[in-house]
This record gives C-alpha cells, sequence and structure tokens, in this order.
C-alpha cells in the first residue's frame, strides 16, 4: 500500500501543498522528508511523537527521514499556537535540552538499526555563524512582510504584540527548509497542523531560491483530540512525558491502558505500527467484548514497548497485576516506586510501634478506635498480608528492602509508608 493511503487510512494527514504531486513523487522514487523539533523542554511527551512516527513509518515504506533538533529555533521559540511572547531561555538551558531531546530521539528512531538509521541533525550548525548582513541580504529579501504578518501565527498576536524576534522565527525555519532541500535531499517537511505556517513559507522561499520547478512539499497532521473533548496527552499528573524519571514506565502503560473505548482505535492506527488486519480485529473487540479491554492492553504494550523497551513492559505488567489482585509481596523496592508513585505517602522515621497506634500517628487512620475496628475486621493488610492482631508490632523487617511499607485499607485504597 502506498505510505500517502496508510497515512490517510490512519487519519494522519490534515493538509498538503500539492497532493497529486507528493503521490506522483513517493510512488516514483525514495524521498528525503523531515520534521523539526525545539530544544524548549527537556523531554518530548506522548503528543510530541505523532509527527516522528510518521517519519518512521516514510522510513519502512523506503523513503529516507532527517529528525532536525531546533538547537537555533530553540533559542528563540516559535510563535505558532502560543498567546504570548516567550520568555527567552539562557543558551546554557537550550544546549542541554538540546543534548537531551537528542538523546531521546536518538533512543527511539535512530538506534539499533545498521543500514540505514534516522538522521539527525541540529539546525545551529547551519545557523551560529551566519552573519547579520548575509541573513538580510540573502534571506531576508526573500520576505515579504505583507505575506508574513497574514500568517495565522503572527495575525493571532497582533493585539496581544509580538517582538521582531519571534516574528522572523517563520524564517528562520524556511531557512532550515532549504538547507536541508539543498544538502541533504530533503523534498517534505511534516509536522502538526500548527506548523502550516512555517512550512509554506519554507516553499515559497525554495522556489524564490531554486527557482519555480523546484519540487518541495508540506504535510500537516490532525491535531489529536479526545473524543471527551479533553486535551490528549494530559493526566490528573500533567504531560505524559517520554522520560522515564518524569513519567515511570508504569505510569506511561497505564496513561494507554486507560484510554476510552472511542478513542483507542484511533490511536492504534495513529501511534502503532500494526497491520490494518490486526487494528480492524481489536476495532471489532472493542465492539463485541469491551470489558476485556484488549485494544487498550495491547495499545499500552506497544507503546511502552516501544518508547521504554521490552522489560520496562514486564515491569509495569507485573506491577498492575501486583496492584490489580492485592498480591504486592513479589514487587521489588523499585517497582513499588513506580507502581506507587502517585499514591498518597507518608515519610515515617521507624523503630518499633504497635499497629494500632501506628496507624493513627502517620495519619492513615483518624482514631485508635477506628484503627483497633478496622484491623479487627480485616481491612488492614501489610504488603498484601492481613493482619487481625491487634497487638501486631511493626517494625523496620516489615517493609521492602527498608524502604517502603506497603498498607491497604479495605478493598482498594493504598498507602505508602517510605522510611527514612
Ligand atoms: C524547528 C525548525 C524546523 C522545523 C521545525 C521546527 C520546530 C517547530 C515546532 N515544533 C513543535 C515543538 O515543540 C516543542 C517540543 C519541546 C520538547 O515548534 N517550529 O518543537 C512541535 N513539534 C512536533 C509537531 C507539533 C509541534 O516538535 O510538529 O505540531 C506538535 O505535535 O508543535 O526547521
Amino acid at each position: 500500500m502506498n505510505i500517502l493511503d496508510d497515512l490517510a487510512w490512519r487519519g494522519a494527514i490534515n493538509q498538503q501543498t500539492d497532493e497529486e504531486g507528493l503521490r506522483e513523487l513517493v510512488d516514483k522514487k525514495s524521498i528525503g522528508l523531515y520534521c523539526g523539533i525545539d530544544a524548549t523542554g527537556s523531554s518530548m511527551h506522548v503528543g510530541h511523537l505523532i509527527p516522528f512516527m510518521v517519519l518512521k513509518r516514510f522510513q519502512l515504506a523506503g523513503h529516507k527521514p532527517v529528525i532536525l533538533i531546533g538547537g537555533a529555533t530553540g533559542s528563540i521559540g516559535d510563535p505558532s499556537g502560543k498567546s504570548e511572547e516567550r520568555v527567552l531561555q539562557s543558551e546554557e538551558d537550550v544546549l542541554e535540552n538540546a543534548a537531551k531531546i537528542t538523546a531521546q530521539m536518538r533512543k527511539l528512531f535512530a538506534a539499533g538499526e545498521t543500514d540505514s538509521p534516522i538522521r539527525l541533525v541540529n539546525n545551529l550548525d547551519w545557523t551560529k555563524d551566519l552573519n547579520l548582513l548575509d541573513f538580510l541580504r540573502e534571506y531576508g529579501k526573500n520576505f515579504n512582510v505583507n505575506t508574513m504578518l497574514a500568517k495565522d501565527i503572527v495575525a493571532n498576536r497582533l493585539e496581544t504584540g509580538i517582538s521582531f524576534t519571534e516574528f522572523s522565527y517563520q524564517i528562520l525555519q524556511s531557512m532550515d527548509f532549504l538547507h536541508l532541500y539543498r544538502h541533504q535531499d530533503v523534498q517534505l517537511q511534516v509536522g502538526g497542523q500548527d506548523q502550516w505556517g512555517n512550512i509554506t513559507a519554507g516553499l515559497e522561499l525554495i522556489r524564490k531560491k531554486e527557482g519555480s520547478t523546484a519540487k518541495a512539499f508540506g504535510l500537516t497532521i490532525p491535531l489529536m483530540l479526545k473524543a471527551d473533548g479533553t486535551k490528549f496527552g494530559k493526566t490528573a499528573g500533567g504531560a505524559v512525558w517520554l522520560d522515564p524519571e518524569l513519567t515511570t514506565p508504569y505510569e506511561f502503560y497505564q496513561f494507554w491502558v486507560n484510554q476510552d473505548d472511542r478513542d483507542v482505535i484511533k490511536y492504534l492506527q495513529y501511534f502503532t505500527f500494526l497491520s490494518h488486519e490486526e487494528i480492524e480485529a481489536l476495532a471489532e473487540k472493542v465492539e463485541s467484548e469491551p470489558h476485556k479491554r484488549e485494544a487498550q492492553k495491547t495499545l499500552a504494550a506497544e507503546m511502552t514497548k516501544f518508547v521504554h523497551g521490552e522489560q520496562a513492559l514486564r515491569d509495569a505488567l507485573k506491577i498492575t497485576e501486583a496492584l490489580f489482585t492485592g498480591n504486592v509481596k513479589e514487587l521489588t523496592a523499585d517497582e513499588i516506586a513506580q507502581g506507587f508513585k502517585n499514591m498518597p505517602t507518608f515519610e515515617v522515621n521507624l523503630a518499633e510501634q504497635e499497629l494500632v497506634s501506628w496507624l493513627v500517628d502517620i495519619g492513615i487512620e483518624p482514631s485508635r478506635r477506628q484503627s483497633r475496628e478496622d484491623i479487627q475486621n480485616g481491612a488492614i493488610t501489610i504488603n498484601g498480608d492481613k493482619v487481625t492482631d491487634l497487638d501486631f508490632v511493626i517494625t523496620a523487617d516489615n517493609s521492602f528492602e527498608e524502604r517502603f511499607i506497603i498498607v491497604r485499607r479495605g478493598k482498594k485504597k493504598y498507602f505508602l509508608v517510605k522510611l527514612v
């Protein structure tokens, strides 16, 4: 199947600058294409992944993607979709972010592939030594301020104001497209819907500099929406990051496994490399046996494996199972740290103490009376074992690796006690 038909089937095409032309080109030969990401943060989140999955699909179809890290553009900040002027990042922060994003990209898209790994470039390389007069004469002269003002990105900011610096952003991104067109054989730029203005600006620059016969194209991907109208990629705890220090692999797995039936097939199409047949079979299961949540489990497994690897997926499944059954005994302290990251947590300095008063002291029980009642009724478990003995004394021996004690009250309410 043609790559563009596959993308259309996945719902991954928003706008194209020349649909016929691009189709003809990709059918004829292997093309170079790129998508950029700015070094304005230290990690990608799940939303940023989408265009890069599209690059990967092009690669699997025999094309040659380039991932551009915006070391230069990241030091300015894209005004697209931002209602206010940004605060400039320090040069140090930009460099550090660029290094982190590069490492993330390399791990996801360029590792372990020997014959033709995805190329990574940084636009700082061809921007940092450009002098001001050359910039104005070579590039600035090709940009019409009226056209620039009419782009949504800028037009939306005219009320609140936009600095010359952010106004110039589209020139920088256009210079990249031209540079990659000339030196890396790139003929297509891909991006989210918000990138349309920057991408078309680049195409105009290429035509002006290379002549009207130059063949270059733009393709954008629709903004990801959720059936319930809330923003994709956000949970109560904030964004879902790819950095395991920010979002643990277990939390990452949970994010995907908790997706709504109305969204899950769309996400399988967008994010996974499963075939159309496999996805259609899962769509049928959502209809016929939604309670089994097979589509969600498959999505969560595919994504966790892709981003964090096989071992992280196995750990996430083990933690999920332990929390579901209440059988937490087999967990390691590290797994507990992941699985209980968002549960109510107490830090205590434990010597040894009667369980009845300990539960009150740390705040799990409101009173000794309630504490005794819950223990007698079998409502309290310590590390997965029910404790009904009112004389039970708790010590560090009851902990996982002298780090954690897991208390459960009732069927579902977990607390994590950290020993300090
Ligand atoms: C810079 C130079 C180029 C080409 C592209 C760029 C970046 C582009 C941009 N992209 C967004 C971005 O977000 C910050 C990430 C922080 C870690 O701003 N001007 O860099 C997002 N992009 C992915 C998608 C996007 C876009 O990385 O295109 O639409 C989000 O889905 O907002 O020569």
